[in-house]
């Protein structure tokens, strides 16, 4: 099933249109701003390879837009000034371009807040959920993403060693993908204990080859395929799989990812999860944005 509705109105909800605060606005314009909704799908997607238990569904759609709301608190940072000053997201002018820097920034925190706030608020309601939102919580902060962004910053204009950039991308990118990930299998009762560490080496993989593909598409893309500006990361002296292994072997890694992908796919399918949905997304990363 194709969630992109779902996901959509649900997004539309979390903030009222007229709110009269210039933050909440300012917020809802990068959450409504367009964007694959990869991360939402995914979650989607792993409810549907674990048996789409009708019991979660509700609160599926919960985290999965609650997960949204922090993949965009991270997209309006990272385009600030300070960080990639970047002038196109989603299409459209970055949340600063429109608001300025002291609304995006809060816009950022808002959202980012409200994503903890609804973290905390089910928690509170189904205490069997804590785990669940304690992961989103941790997967966000130094032990994920932020801590991704913290090695990104303090290595510009340095060449990294290819470990190092593979944990900078794994916390970075991957991290958010993993949530996106493993959500559904906290949310479910009864889950073979092996399927959580396979999810979880699935979200490695999966992670590491979309961002070999952002890499990839920073070169060869353009912004009106993409939504955002390309070419930035030689521009800004980047360390990336494509600047470290040159362009051909980036492609190597990207295939290599994939192939592990598909056979940890495969190690599902064993246990019994259905996992068609997921091979295909698996190849359209190989194809994404070219
Ligand atoms: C405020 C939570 C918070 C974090 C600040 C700025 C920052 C720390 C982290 C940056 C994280 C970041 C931008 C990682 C890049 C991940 C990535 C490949 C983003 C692009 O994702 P897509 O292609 O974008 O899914 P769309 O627009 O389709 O959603």
């Amino acid at each position: 099933m194709d969630y992109s509705d779902i996901i959509e109105k649900d997004l539309n909800a979390i903030f009222p249109e007229d709110s009269g605060d210039i933050a909440v606005e300012a917020s809802r314009y990068s959450l409504l701003a367009g964007g694959k909704r990869i991360r939402p799908k995914m979650m989607f997607m792993t409810y549907e390879m674990l048996g789409a238990d009708d019991k979660i569904y509700d609160d599926v759609r919960f985290y999965a837009s609650t997960l949204e709301m922090i993949h965009t608190s991270s997209l309006i940072h990272d385009d600030l000034p300070c960080m990639d000053n970047d002038d196109l997201r989603r299409g459209k002018p970055t949340c600063h371009k429109i608001y300025g820097e002291g609304i995006a920034t809060l816009a950022g925190d808002l959202l980012l807040t409200e994503a903890m706030v609804r973290l905390l608020q089910i928690s509170c309601l189904k205490p069997e959920y804590a785990l669940a939102g304690y992961k989103m919580a941790e997967l966000t902060g130094v032990r994920g993403m932020i801590g991704g962004q913290s090695i990104d910053l303090s290595s510009e204009n340095l060449q990294i060693s290819l470990d190092k950039l593979y944990e900078l991308q794994a916390k970075k990118t991957g991290a958010l993908i993993e949530c996106a990930i493993v959500t559904p299998a906290y949310l479910m009762k009864d889950n073979d204990p092996m399927i959580l560490p396979l999810l979880q080496k699935l979200a490695a993989h999966i992670g590491l080859a979309f961002q070999i593909q952002d890499d990839i598409l920073d070169v060869i893309s353009d912004a009106e395929t993409l939504g955002k500006s390309t070419g930035k990361d030689e521009r800004d002296n980047k360390s990336t799989f494509v600047t470290l292994l040159g362009f051909d072997e980036a492609v190597k890694h990207l295939d290599m990812e994939i192939e592990g992908a598909h056979k940890v796919l495969d190690e599902l399918e064993c246990k019994g999860c259905k996992v068609d949905e997921y091979r295909k997304l698996v190849d359209y990363l190989k194809t994404r944005g070219a």
